[in-house]
């Protein structure tokens, strides 16, 4: 538009050539080059799948951080009238564990959920950001809520990658986000949702500190497909995990609650984990009550999580 208005020739998406809403595949883009060109394009119809995938909601990776943090946020805030403020990244899949209210966009969830938190005081803000997103756009926020001390929770949920977009490395590690927050004067904790209790132990002091000002939880731990390519590399085959038919009572905390997406229900309520998909991250083995989760390779569970660290 703003070529046309100064007398450029030009074609696009005002003329019909390419799209002007959804995605611009690359077979957009050819076909509405070829017409700009005057050329006849056509391509062969992609193959069709042997089997139809079942329709259903996209969901986090088995064994992702995400998953741990959310599991451990709704414990420790059950009971409690939340606010979800939630940002774009893998994390916005929280909206499928009811823990994502509203989504704008790209850093919005720090700057939404403090005026939120200004507005409605009866309710608890947690504000949801990934490390990629703190770093490009929640700074300016942070020092409005360091300036507010507005009363909210803002968990950065730190994978140490961009992963949504492909896995690019965040600054994370070279500039760690409690720090910073620390530096803007908030008060910040640190946990890891591989480690259910303490993460649950941690978000429930920073639920009840979030009440009179704000509160950052890092809730540290790469990436699992990072993890998944390190392990590959070194060789390292990660511990399995599988139910005891005999010892699960069909409860559903584990499918329901934390929702693993390795981890099924069987027509009875019992769970059944799916070793093609199970990454071995522990998570489902802690959450369960009855000790129903066991791996036959308990040797290998520490290792795989200090390699998973360092991805
Ligand atoms: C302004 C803007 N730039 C880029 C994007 C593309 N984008 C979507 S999610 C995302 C970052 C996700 O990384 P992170 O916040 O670390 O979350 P993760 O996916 O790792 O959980 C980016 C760059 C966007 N949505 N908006």
């Amino acid at each position: 538009m703003q070529l046309r208005s100064m007398g450029v020739r030009t074609k696009g998406k005002i003329d019909g050539y390419f799209p002007k809403a959804g995605e611009l595949t690359l077979r957009a883009v050819e076909a509405g080059i070829a017409r700009v060109l005057g050329i006849s394009f056509s391509l062969p119809d992609p193959p069709k799948p042997p089997l139809e995938p079942p329709a259903r909601p996209p969901y986090f990776c088995p064994g992702c951080p995400h998953m741990g943090t959310f599991y451990a946020l709704k414990i420790a805030a059950a009971g409690q009238k939340v606010v979800w403020s939630g940002d774009i990244g893998c994390y916005t899949l929280g909206v499928n564990t009811g823990q994502q209210d509203l989504v704008t966009h790209m850093g919005s969830s720090l700057g939404l959920g403090m005026g939120i938190a200004e507005a409605d005081k009866g309710k608890l803000v947690v504000a949801t950001i990934g490390d990629s997103t703190f770093y490009h756009s929640a700074l300016p926020q942070l020092v409005d809520l360091s300036a507010s001390r507005a009363p909210l929770l803002l968990v950065v949920m730190d994978n140490n990658y961009t992963a949504m977009t492909g896995g690019q490395p965040s600054p994370s590690r070279d500039v760690p986000a409690e720090r910073v927050a620390e530096a803007f004067g908030i008060r910040a904790y640190v946990t890891d949702p591989a480690d259910v209790e303490k993460s649950v132990e941690v978000f429930k002091r920073a639920v009840a500190e979030a009440k009179s000002g704000p509160v950052v939880v890092v809730s540290k731990r790469p990436c699992t497909l990072e993890a998944l390519r390190v392990a590959r590399r070194s060789g390292f085959k990660p511990p399995r995990y599988y139910v005891d038919p005999s010892a699960c009572r069909a409860c559903g905390i584990c499918y329901n609650l934390l929702k693993c997406y390795a981890i099924s229900r069987l027509p009875d309520g019992k769970a059944w984990i799916d070793p093609g998909l199970c990454n071995g991250c522990s998570m489902c083995a802690q959450v369960c009550p009855y000790d129903a989760i066991k791996t036959n390779e308990p040797g290998k569970v520490k290792e795989w999580l200090e390699l998973w660290s360092r991805a």
